[in-house]
């Protein structure tokens, strides 16, 4: 698909870190998947991020079509949007040193994510997981995206990218577009089963506490069922009930009632019911998806003429970003 004068430009990341959870699909994909017939999308499996955190080589090669897999299963089309890997465009790790060079130690030692996972793994606290935000940034600005569709968790790492590109527009002459975030008003974040106050995450110890798409029914149904609920027995969305705020979330999401609709149905009912049935329809919802993803994944010939074909447009654009800040940074470009 061609880029036209008045198409916007949408691009997001994901890492190839393991299989997906009930949170990526609500915070990101369902997003991803609603913006790319409007707009010219790039999404991309940023293999580079993925290494911040110590890799095993077969599973992150398993894990980076597993994702591109799943990104197709869940509604993105390679006909409409560009799918392609990160490190396939060395274009980003250039712009990311570049805007290194931007970015003041301490606005990366505030990034929440980098204190998480300091904390997280203490025995890797890289340069590389330092600078992660930068290399996001670069992500992002290469592309001259306007909106960048992102979980909550996200938001500081776009405030930062934004300030980058104005920074460097501001000394040199327009040169960014400057993005927006695109934080969905429900499922930006959800919670940990066992831990609701606590985001679920794939790199979590506990597995019981994170709903894999890939999870069969009755383990789905099995984590609902074992979910930590909060004290009372009302079926009501507050922040004093992290737990079934949580399971309401996903309620909504998998059957489309309204949040007043859900507590007007279960008024009265037990939380043992309400789980049973948040479960049944989590599980009737994702159905449709484990189908396409099983075929996909076995056709493995498609899977790379997708990634081959999303690297060949990203390029075109890459290149020509960065092709533009090298001759306004002042570098002699060759002959
Ligand atoms: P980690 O495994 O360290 O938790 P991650 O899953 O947050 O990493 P990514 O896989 O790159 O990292 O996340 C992809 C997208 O999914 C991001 O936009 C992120 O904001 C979103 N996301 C991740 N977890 C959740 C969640 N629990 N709820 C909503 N959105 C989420
Ligand atoms: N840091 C993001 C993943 C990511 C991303 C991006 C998201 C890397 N590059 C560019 C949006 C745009 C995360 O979810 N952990």
């Amino acid at each position: 698909m061609e880029k036209t004068e008045d198409r916007k430009t949408i691009l997001s990341g994901i890492q190839p870190t393991g299989g997906l959870h009930l949170g990526h699909l609500t915070g990101a994909l369902l997003n991803w998947v609603k913006f790319q017939d409007e707009f010219e999308a790039f999404y991309t499996v940023v293999d580079l991020h993925a290494i911040t955190v110590r890799q095993n080589p077969e599973e992150l090669r398993t894990w980076t079509l597993d994702l591109v897999a799943t990104l197709i299963a869940v509604g993105i089309d390679p006909e409409k949007s560009n799918i392609f890997i990160q490190s396939h465009i060395p274009e980003h790790t250039q712009l990311a040193w570049i805007l290194n060079c931007f970015t003041s130690m301490g606005e990366c030692s505030r990034m929440t994510q980098f204190k998480d996972k300091s904390k997280k793994y203490p025995d890797n606290v890289n340069v590389g997981l330092f600078a992660y935000p930068v290399l996001m940034a670069a992500d992002i600005l290469l592309y001259q995206a306007d909106l960048v569709p992102v979980g909550a968790d996200q938001k500081q790492h776009i405030e930062l990218t934004r300030d980058l590109a104005i920074r460097f527009n501001n000394i040199y002459g327009e040169t960014f577009k400057v993005p927006e975030p695109y934080i969905p008003k429900v499922g930006a974040k959800i919670m940990n089963l066992q831990e609701p106050t606590k985001k679920m995450s794939k790199s979590d110890q506990n597995s019981l506490g994170v709903l894999f798409l890939a999870d069969d029914e009755n383990l789905i149904s099995n984590k609902i069922k074992r979910s930590v609920t909060d004290s009372g027995k009302e079926i009501k969305f507050s922040e004093e009930k992290p737990g079934i705020s949580n399971l309401m979330t996903i309620y909504h999401i998998s059957t489309g009632e309204s949040i007043e609709s859900i507590e007007n149905m279960f008024a009265g009912k037990g939380y043992g019911e309400f789980k049973q049935k948040v479960a049944d329809a989590l599980v009737e919802y994702l159905k449709p998806f484990k189908a396409k993803y099983n075929e996909i994944r076995n056709n493995q010939e498609f899977l790379f003429e997708v990634i081959c074909k999303g690297a060949q447009k990203a390029k075109e654009i890459a290149k020509s970003t960065l092709q533009n800040v090298y001759s306004k940074i002042g570098f002699l470009l060759p002959k």
